[in-house]
């Protein structure tokens, strides 16, 4: 038997090189798609795959961009691949009111070129589709698959556009192609502006007394926020799946950027109080001084308050559940041991 084949397109990402590593695993001949860049061997834009114990040698990488249709024609053409990931995105929420067109190329065009690509010339391959709880905006959690999508920035609308073009297609031409729905997930991969990240890295910093305070900016935003070595074996399952369906993958526990700075410095050995209200709010530690304080300068535009995931579909249907709780997490990222 031939050995399959899997395109992951933002494959150097955090997802990416878990799902690389995944694949890998499985059998799987692993082919990932990266940007070109005059640095693009450079290290720290692959370093994630070393993090993880993946050898370069144990996939191949192709330099392209999604947003070109006819480099997408030649990558399905020579590939022939049996499974496709589109993990490519412009992932900051707060980047993407900055460049929205960019997160439109990306994310909408992208993923129609892709999936044009796929029914032309590969029609039985099978297609996942990263799609996010970005696109519930603030609709009342809990939230699920049949929750009504109300998009409050420019990434949301256009994983709602790439989100449906799936849906045609599977309707249209009857491709596999399926929405993993998914919520935060977070690891020690996780790029240093996404905030669980930025406030492990903030927390260890000041623990070896590189850095005095983190400014952060909606501390009462809350998050279901999982593990992304628990999410990719999700999008793997609902790759294996009979049918092609759309499926959330959550946690079903929503906590606030305020819980996970207090669980951070918890890990470190230091206790956080809060003092003061609105921009003026800061955290304190136990000898007095100020470790967390707010700037308006990391509030959204528009902001989500809340996002609370309900995975029962996925539970029910695919069998999958998370194995990280929050606390887990948070250790892990904070040690940084689980890569
Ligand atoms: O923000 C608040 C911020 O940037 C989480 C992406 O993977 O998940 C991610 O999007 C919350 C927001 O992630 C800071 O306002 C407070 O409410 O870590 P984040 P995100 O925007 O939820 C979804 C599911 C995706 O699909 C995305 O690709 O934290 N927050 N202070 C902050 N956020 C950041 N980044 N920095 C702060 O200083």
């Amino acid at each position: 038997m031939s050995v399959k084949k899997a395109l992951i397109t933002g494959i150097a990402g955090q997802d990416g090189v878990y799902l690389a590593k995944y694949l890998i695993a499985q059998g799987y001949e692993v082919h990932g798609l990266v940007r070109w860049d005059s640095d693009v061997g450079a290290f720290d834009r692959l370093s994630r795959f070393g993090r993880l114990g993946v050898s370069l040698d144990d996939v191949t990488l192709h330099i392209g961009d999604v947003c070109d249709p006819h480099n997408m024609l030649d990558l399905f053409y020579h590939i022939r691949p049996d499974a496709v990931y589109n993990l490519a995105a412009v992932s900051h929420v707060a980047v993407s009111f900055k460049t929205p067109t960019a997160a439109f190329d990306v994310i909408s065009k992208g993923t129609l070129n892709l999936l044009e690509a796929m029914r032309r010339l590969t029609p039985r391959a099978r297609f996942y589709q990263a799609s996010s709880s970005e696109m519930f905006g603030n609709a009342p959690s809990p939230q699920n698959e049949d929750t009504a999508m109300m998009p409050c920035s420019p990434y949301g609308i256009a994983k709602l556009s790439a989100y449906h073009l799936v849906r045609l297609y599977r309707a249209q031409y009857d491709v596999f192609a399926v929405n993993g729905i998914l919520f935060n997930h977070e690891s020690p991969l996780r790029a240093h502006d996404f905030v669980t990240q930025k406030i492990a890295q903030g927390v260890k910093a000041i623990s070896a007394g590189r850095q005095d305070c983190i400014a952060l900016g909606n501390l009462n935003a809350r998050r279901d926020w999982g593990h992304a070595r628990d999410y990719v074996r999700g999008m793997f399952m609902m790759m294996q799946s009979d049918v092609p369906d759309d499926f959330v993958l959550a946690t079903g526990q929503m906590h606030s950027v305020r819980s996970f700075a207090e669980a951070a410095f918890a890990c470190a050995g230091m206790t956080i109080s809060w003092q003061g209200e609105g921009l003026d709010e800061v955290g304190v530690d136990d000898g007095g001084t100020v470790r967390v304080r707010v700037d308006e300068a990391f509030f959204r535009p528009q902001e989500l308050h809340a996002l609370c995931g309900d995975a029962s579909k996925a539970q029910r249907m695919l069998g999958w559940q998370p194995s990280y709780d929050f606390q887990v997490l948070v250790r892990d990222m904070m040690e940084g041991a689980d890569v």
